[in-house]
């Protein structure tokens, strides 16, 4: 029995196919070490070669136009998944020179137009706990408890309504040394709030106190510690990590 489909064929065939293979593969590797060198030599974009920022700038745009949805709600745990003893990590804008009884909220409605907001008025508000997985870009993740009030009922109390149709929203530390600007939609989202206390009691200092933001749409990067101003733009405010090369969505 012989198989119809097989072919004989000469050693010289053989090695010139040998040698054809080769070729490719040893291309390859060179178009790689070349394309690598290029991407490496390309100007930077906040400390990313521009073209891999490219990339990132248009998965921003992908997600927040087609898949981001209010709609998509990140999961939530019962109360006794809550970590007791809560991670810390972070403490860029926490200086110990703040002076915690002066604190206002500001809220830069217009250039000259500021809100002052004491806790006591974020605090007469509705308040929402959230109990959720808790990311960081650096690989770790806890379950943790958190409570506050709802971005988008402030928004609605204080009238930031025409504010609020702008594309982004820009928070700092007092010090401004911390900074972080969110997309509107994401900061609007039903689970993001202007958070005041973990697990039940004020925000410890190192925690953010007297208020952070907790954002369960996107990575720990953005969940800004002690809030000292807000504002809105359309134009993308400075973001500090962003500048040191992260993804300025950062979403989950
Ligand atoms: N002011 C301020 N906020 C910050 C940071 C920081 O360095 N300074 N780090 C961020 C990062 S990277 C993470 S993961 C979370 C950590 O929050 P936690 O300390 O409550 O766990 O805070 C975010 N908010
Ligand atoms: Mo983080």
């Amino acid at each position: 029995m012989t198989n119809k489909s097989e072919k004989i064929v000469s050693a010289k065939y053989v090695r010139n196919r040998t040698i054809g293979a080769f070729a490719v593969f040893f291309l390859l590797i060179a178009a790689t070490i070349a394309g690598w060198r290029w991407l490496n030599h390309q100007p930077e974009d906040n400390s990313v070669p521009r073209p891999l920022r490219a990339v990132l700038n248009g998965n921003e745009k992908l997600f927040s136009n087609f898949i981001y949805s209010p709609g998509n709600i990140s999961k939530t745990y019962p109360i006794y998944y809550a970590a007791p003893k809560v991670r810390v990590n972070g403490d860029d804008g926490l200086g110990d020179d703040f002076d915690a009884a002066a604190w206002k909220l500001q809220v830069v409605k217009s250039p000259g137009d500021t809100l002052f907001i004491t806790l006591d008025e974020i605090k007469a508000m509705p308040k929402t706990d959230i109990i959720f997985d808790f990311k960081c870009i650096e690989g770790w993740s806890q379950v943790t408890h958190w409570g506050g009030v709802k971005f988008s009922d402030f928004v609605k109390k204080y009238n930031l309504s025409g504010q609020s149709d702008m594309q982004y929203v820009g928070l700092n530390t007092p010090d401004k040394k911390y900074y972080v600007g969110i997309d509107t939609k994401s900061i609007l989202h039903p689970q993001t709030i202007l958070c005041y206390e973990m697990n039940g009691k004020p925000l410890p200092m190192n925690q953010g106190y007297p208020l952070r933001l907790i954002i369960p749409v996107k990575y720990g990067i953005k969940h800004l510690k002690r809030i000292g101003t807000i504002f809105f733009s359309n134009s993308r405010p400075k973001d500090y990590w962003y500048e040191k090369g992260y993804d300025y969505y950062s979403g989950l």
